[in-house]
């Protein structure tokens, strides 16, 4: 029998055959042995309806959240309560790019703010987003706002829910089909942050599509990438980043090969949260090349299974002065942000 993973409990996988029976199921124990990851969304074989005994192969997969097979991603952000995080937004953005996941963008919460300052962010928001070709929509789950332009995009879809804890995300799902009566808690108010309600990823069938909740994560971070393979996740500087004079250009400035760099002449023309987002996710791709380059042995196996990285060498001192250059930048350009604000 084969069936889709839709639901998955410590050791137990919940597994929906075509026809629509559920079967609680284990991992074959030979599998389990050779670390066979099972996701949300895996197509996978039973033997007697109990055991599943070969993962079909993946179309997609993301990790965080450990979801396989979706059609699209929607992320999900607040724009109040938690207050909307243009790098946060592009942190889940640029880790779906990795994952090769088409993308749309969902802006919940629509009646927490007034009309001057939603049009104001709605603006906004279209400004960075739309260029970059993202479909976006603006909802309250609350007031049941723009359920139908999000029903609109993801019929006959899959897709899985994105964003931090407290957006709204489960409670975008109990809107579109209050049966669901998914559990949902209030911001803290202490933290401003969600209380990380939904625990596990899970499969729900509206008939015309599926949508997979998912818990909020805050913490993904690019610690898995070289730091010359960031700029193509993002269009809007990689197009620039073709000019560049120096192939090994960082778009750094203050860098041996900033001399030549199309990116910071053009830094007019990309928005400075996305320029900010991308030197943010730079240092920690940085924090990874030099772990890899001068880690222990186990950390270079890691490098080997991950992505098999080059031996580049970068000197302390060198390294020093790159990162207190960044932080210089960063730190201009969170002046010019906070005089924009202001304005
Ligand atoms: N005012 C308002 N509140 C909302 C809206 N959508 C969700 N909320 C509230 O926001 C809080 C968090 O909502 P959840 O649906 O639990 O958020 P989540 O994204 O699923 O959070 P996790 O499961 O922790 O990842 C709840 O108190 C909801 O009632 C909305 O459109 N407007
Ligand atoms: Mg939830
Ligand atoms: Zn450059």
């Amino acid at each position: 029998m084969q069936g889709q993973v839709f639901k998955i409990h410590s050791d137990f996988y919940y597994v929906k055959s075509d026809n629509g029976d559920v079967f609680e199921c284990k991992l074959r124990e030979v599998l389990k042995k050779q670390k066979q990851k099972v996701l949300t969304g895996d197509f996978v074989e039973v033997e007697n309806n109990s055991v599943i005994c070969k993962v079909l192969r993946r179309k997609n997969e993301i990790l965080r959240p450990s979801v396989a097979n979706v059609d699209l991603a929607v992320v999900v952000s607040s724009l109040l309560e938690p207050k909307l995080d243009f790098i946060q937004l592009n942190r889940y953005l640029t880790f779906l790019k990795y994952h090769k996941i088409d993308t749309m963008l969902c802006f919940n919460k629509e009646d927490l703010l007034d009309d001057a300052v939603f049009k104001k962010q709605t603006w906004e928001i279209l400004k960075i987003y739309e260029p970059l070709g993202y479909k976006i929509v603006f909802t309250s789950a609350k007031e049941k706002y723009g359920l139908e332009d999000l029903r609109k995009e993801i019929i006959g879809k899959t897709i899985v829910l994105c964003g931090l804890s407290g957006v709204g995300k489960s409670s975008v799902i109990n809107a579109l089909n209050p049966d669901f009566n998914l559990r949902t808690s209030n911001v803290s108010l202490q933290t401003g942050r969600g209380r990380h309600t939904t625990r596990h990823c899970e499969i729900l069938d509206f008939g015309d599509f599926r949508i997979i909740d998912t818990p909020g994560f805050s913490n993904l971070k690019f610690d898995f990438i070289l730091p010359k393979d960031l700029d193509v996740l993002f269009e809007d500087i990689h197009k620039f980043a073709k000019e560049c004079r120096f192939s090994d250009c960082l778009h750094i400035e203050g860098e041996e090969c900033s001399s030549g760099c199309a990116v910071l002449n053009n830094l007019d023309k990309i928005n400075l949260e996305r320029y900010q987002s991308y030197l943010e996710f730079l240092e920690e791709a940085r924090e990874y090349k030099y772990k890899v380059t001068y880690g222990s042995q186990k950390e270079e196996e890691t490098k080997k299974h991950t992505h098999g990285a080059n031996k580049a060498k970068i000197s302390r001192t060198k390294r020093q002065s790159a990162r207190n250059t960044q932080r210089q930048i960063m730190k201009n350009l969170h002046e010019i942000i906070e005089e924009e604000n202001e304005y």
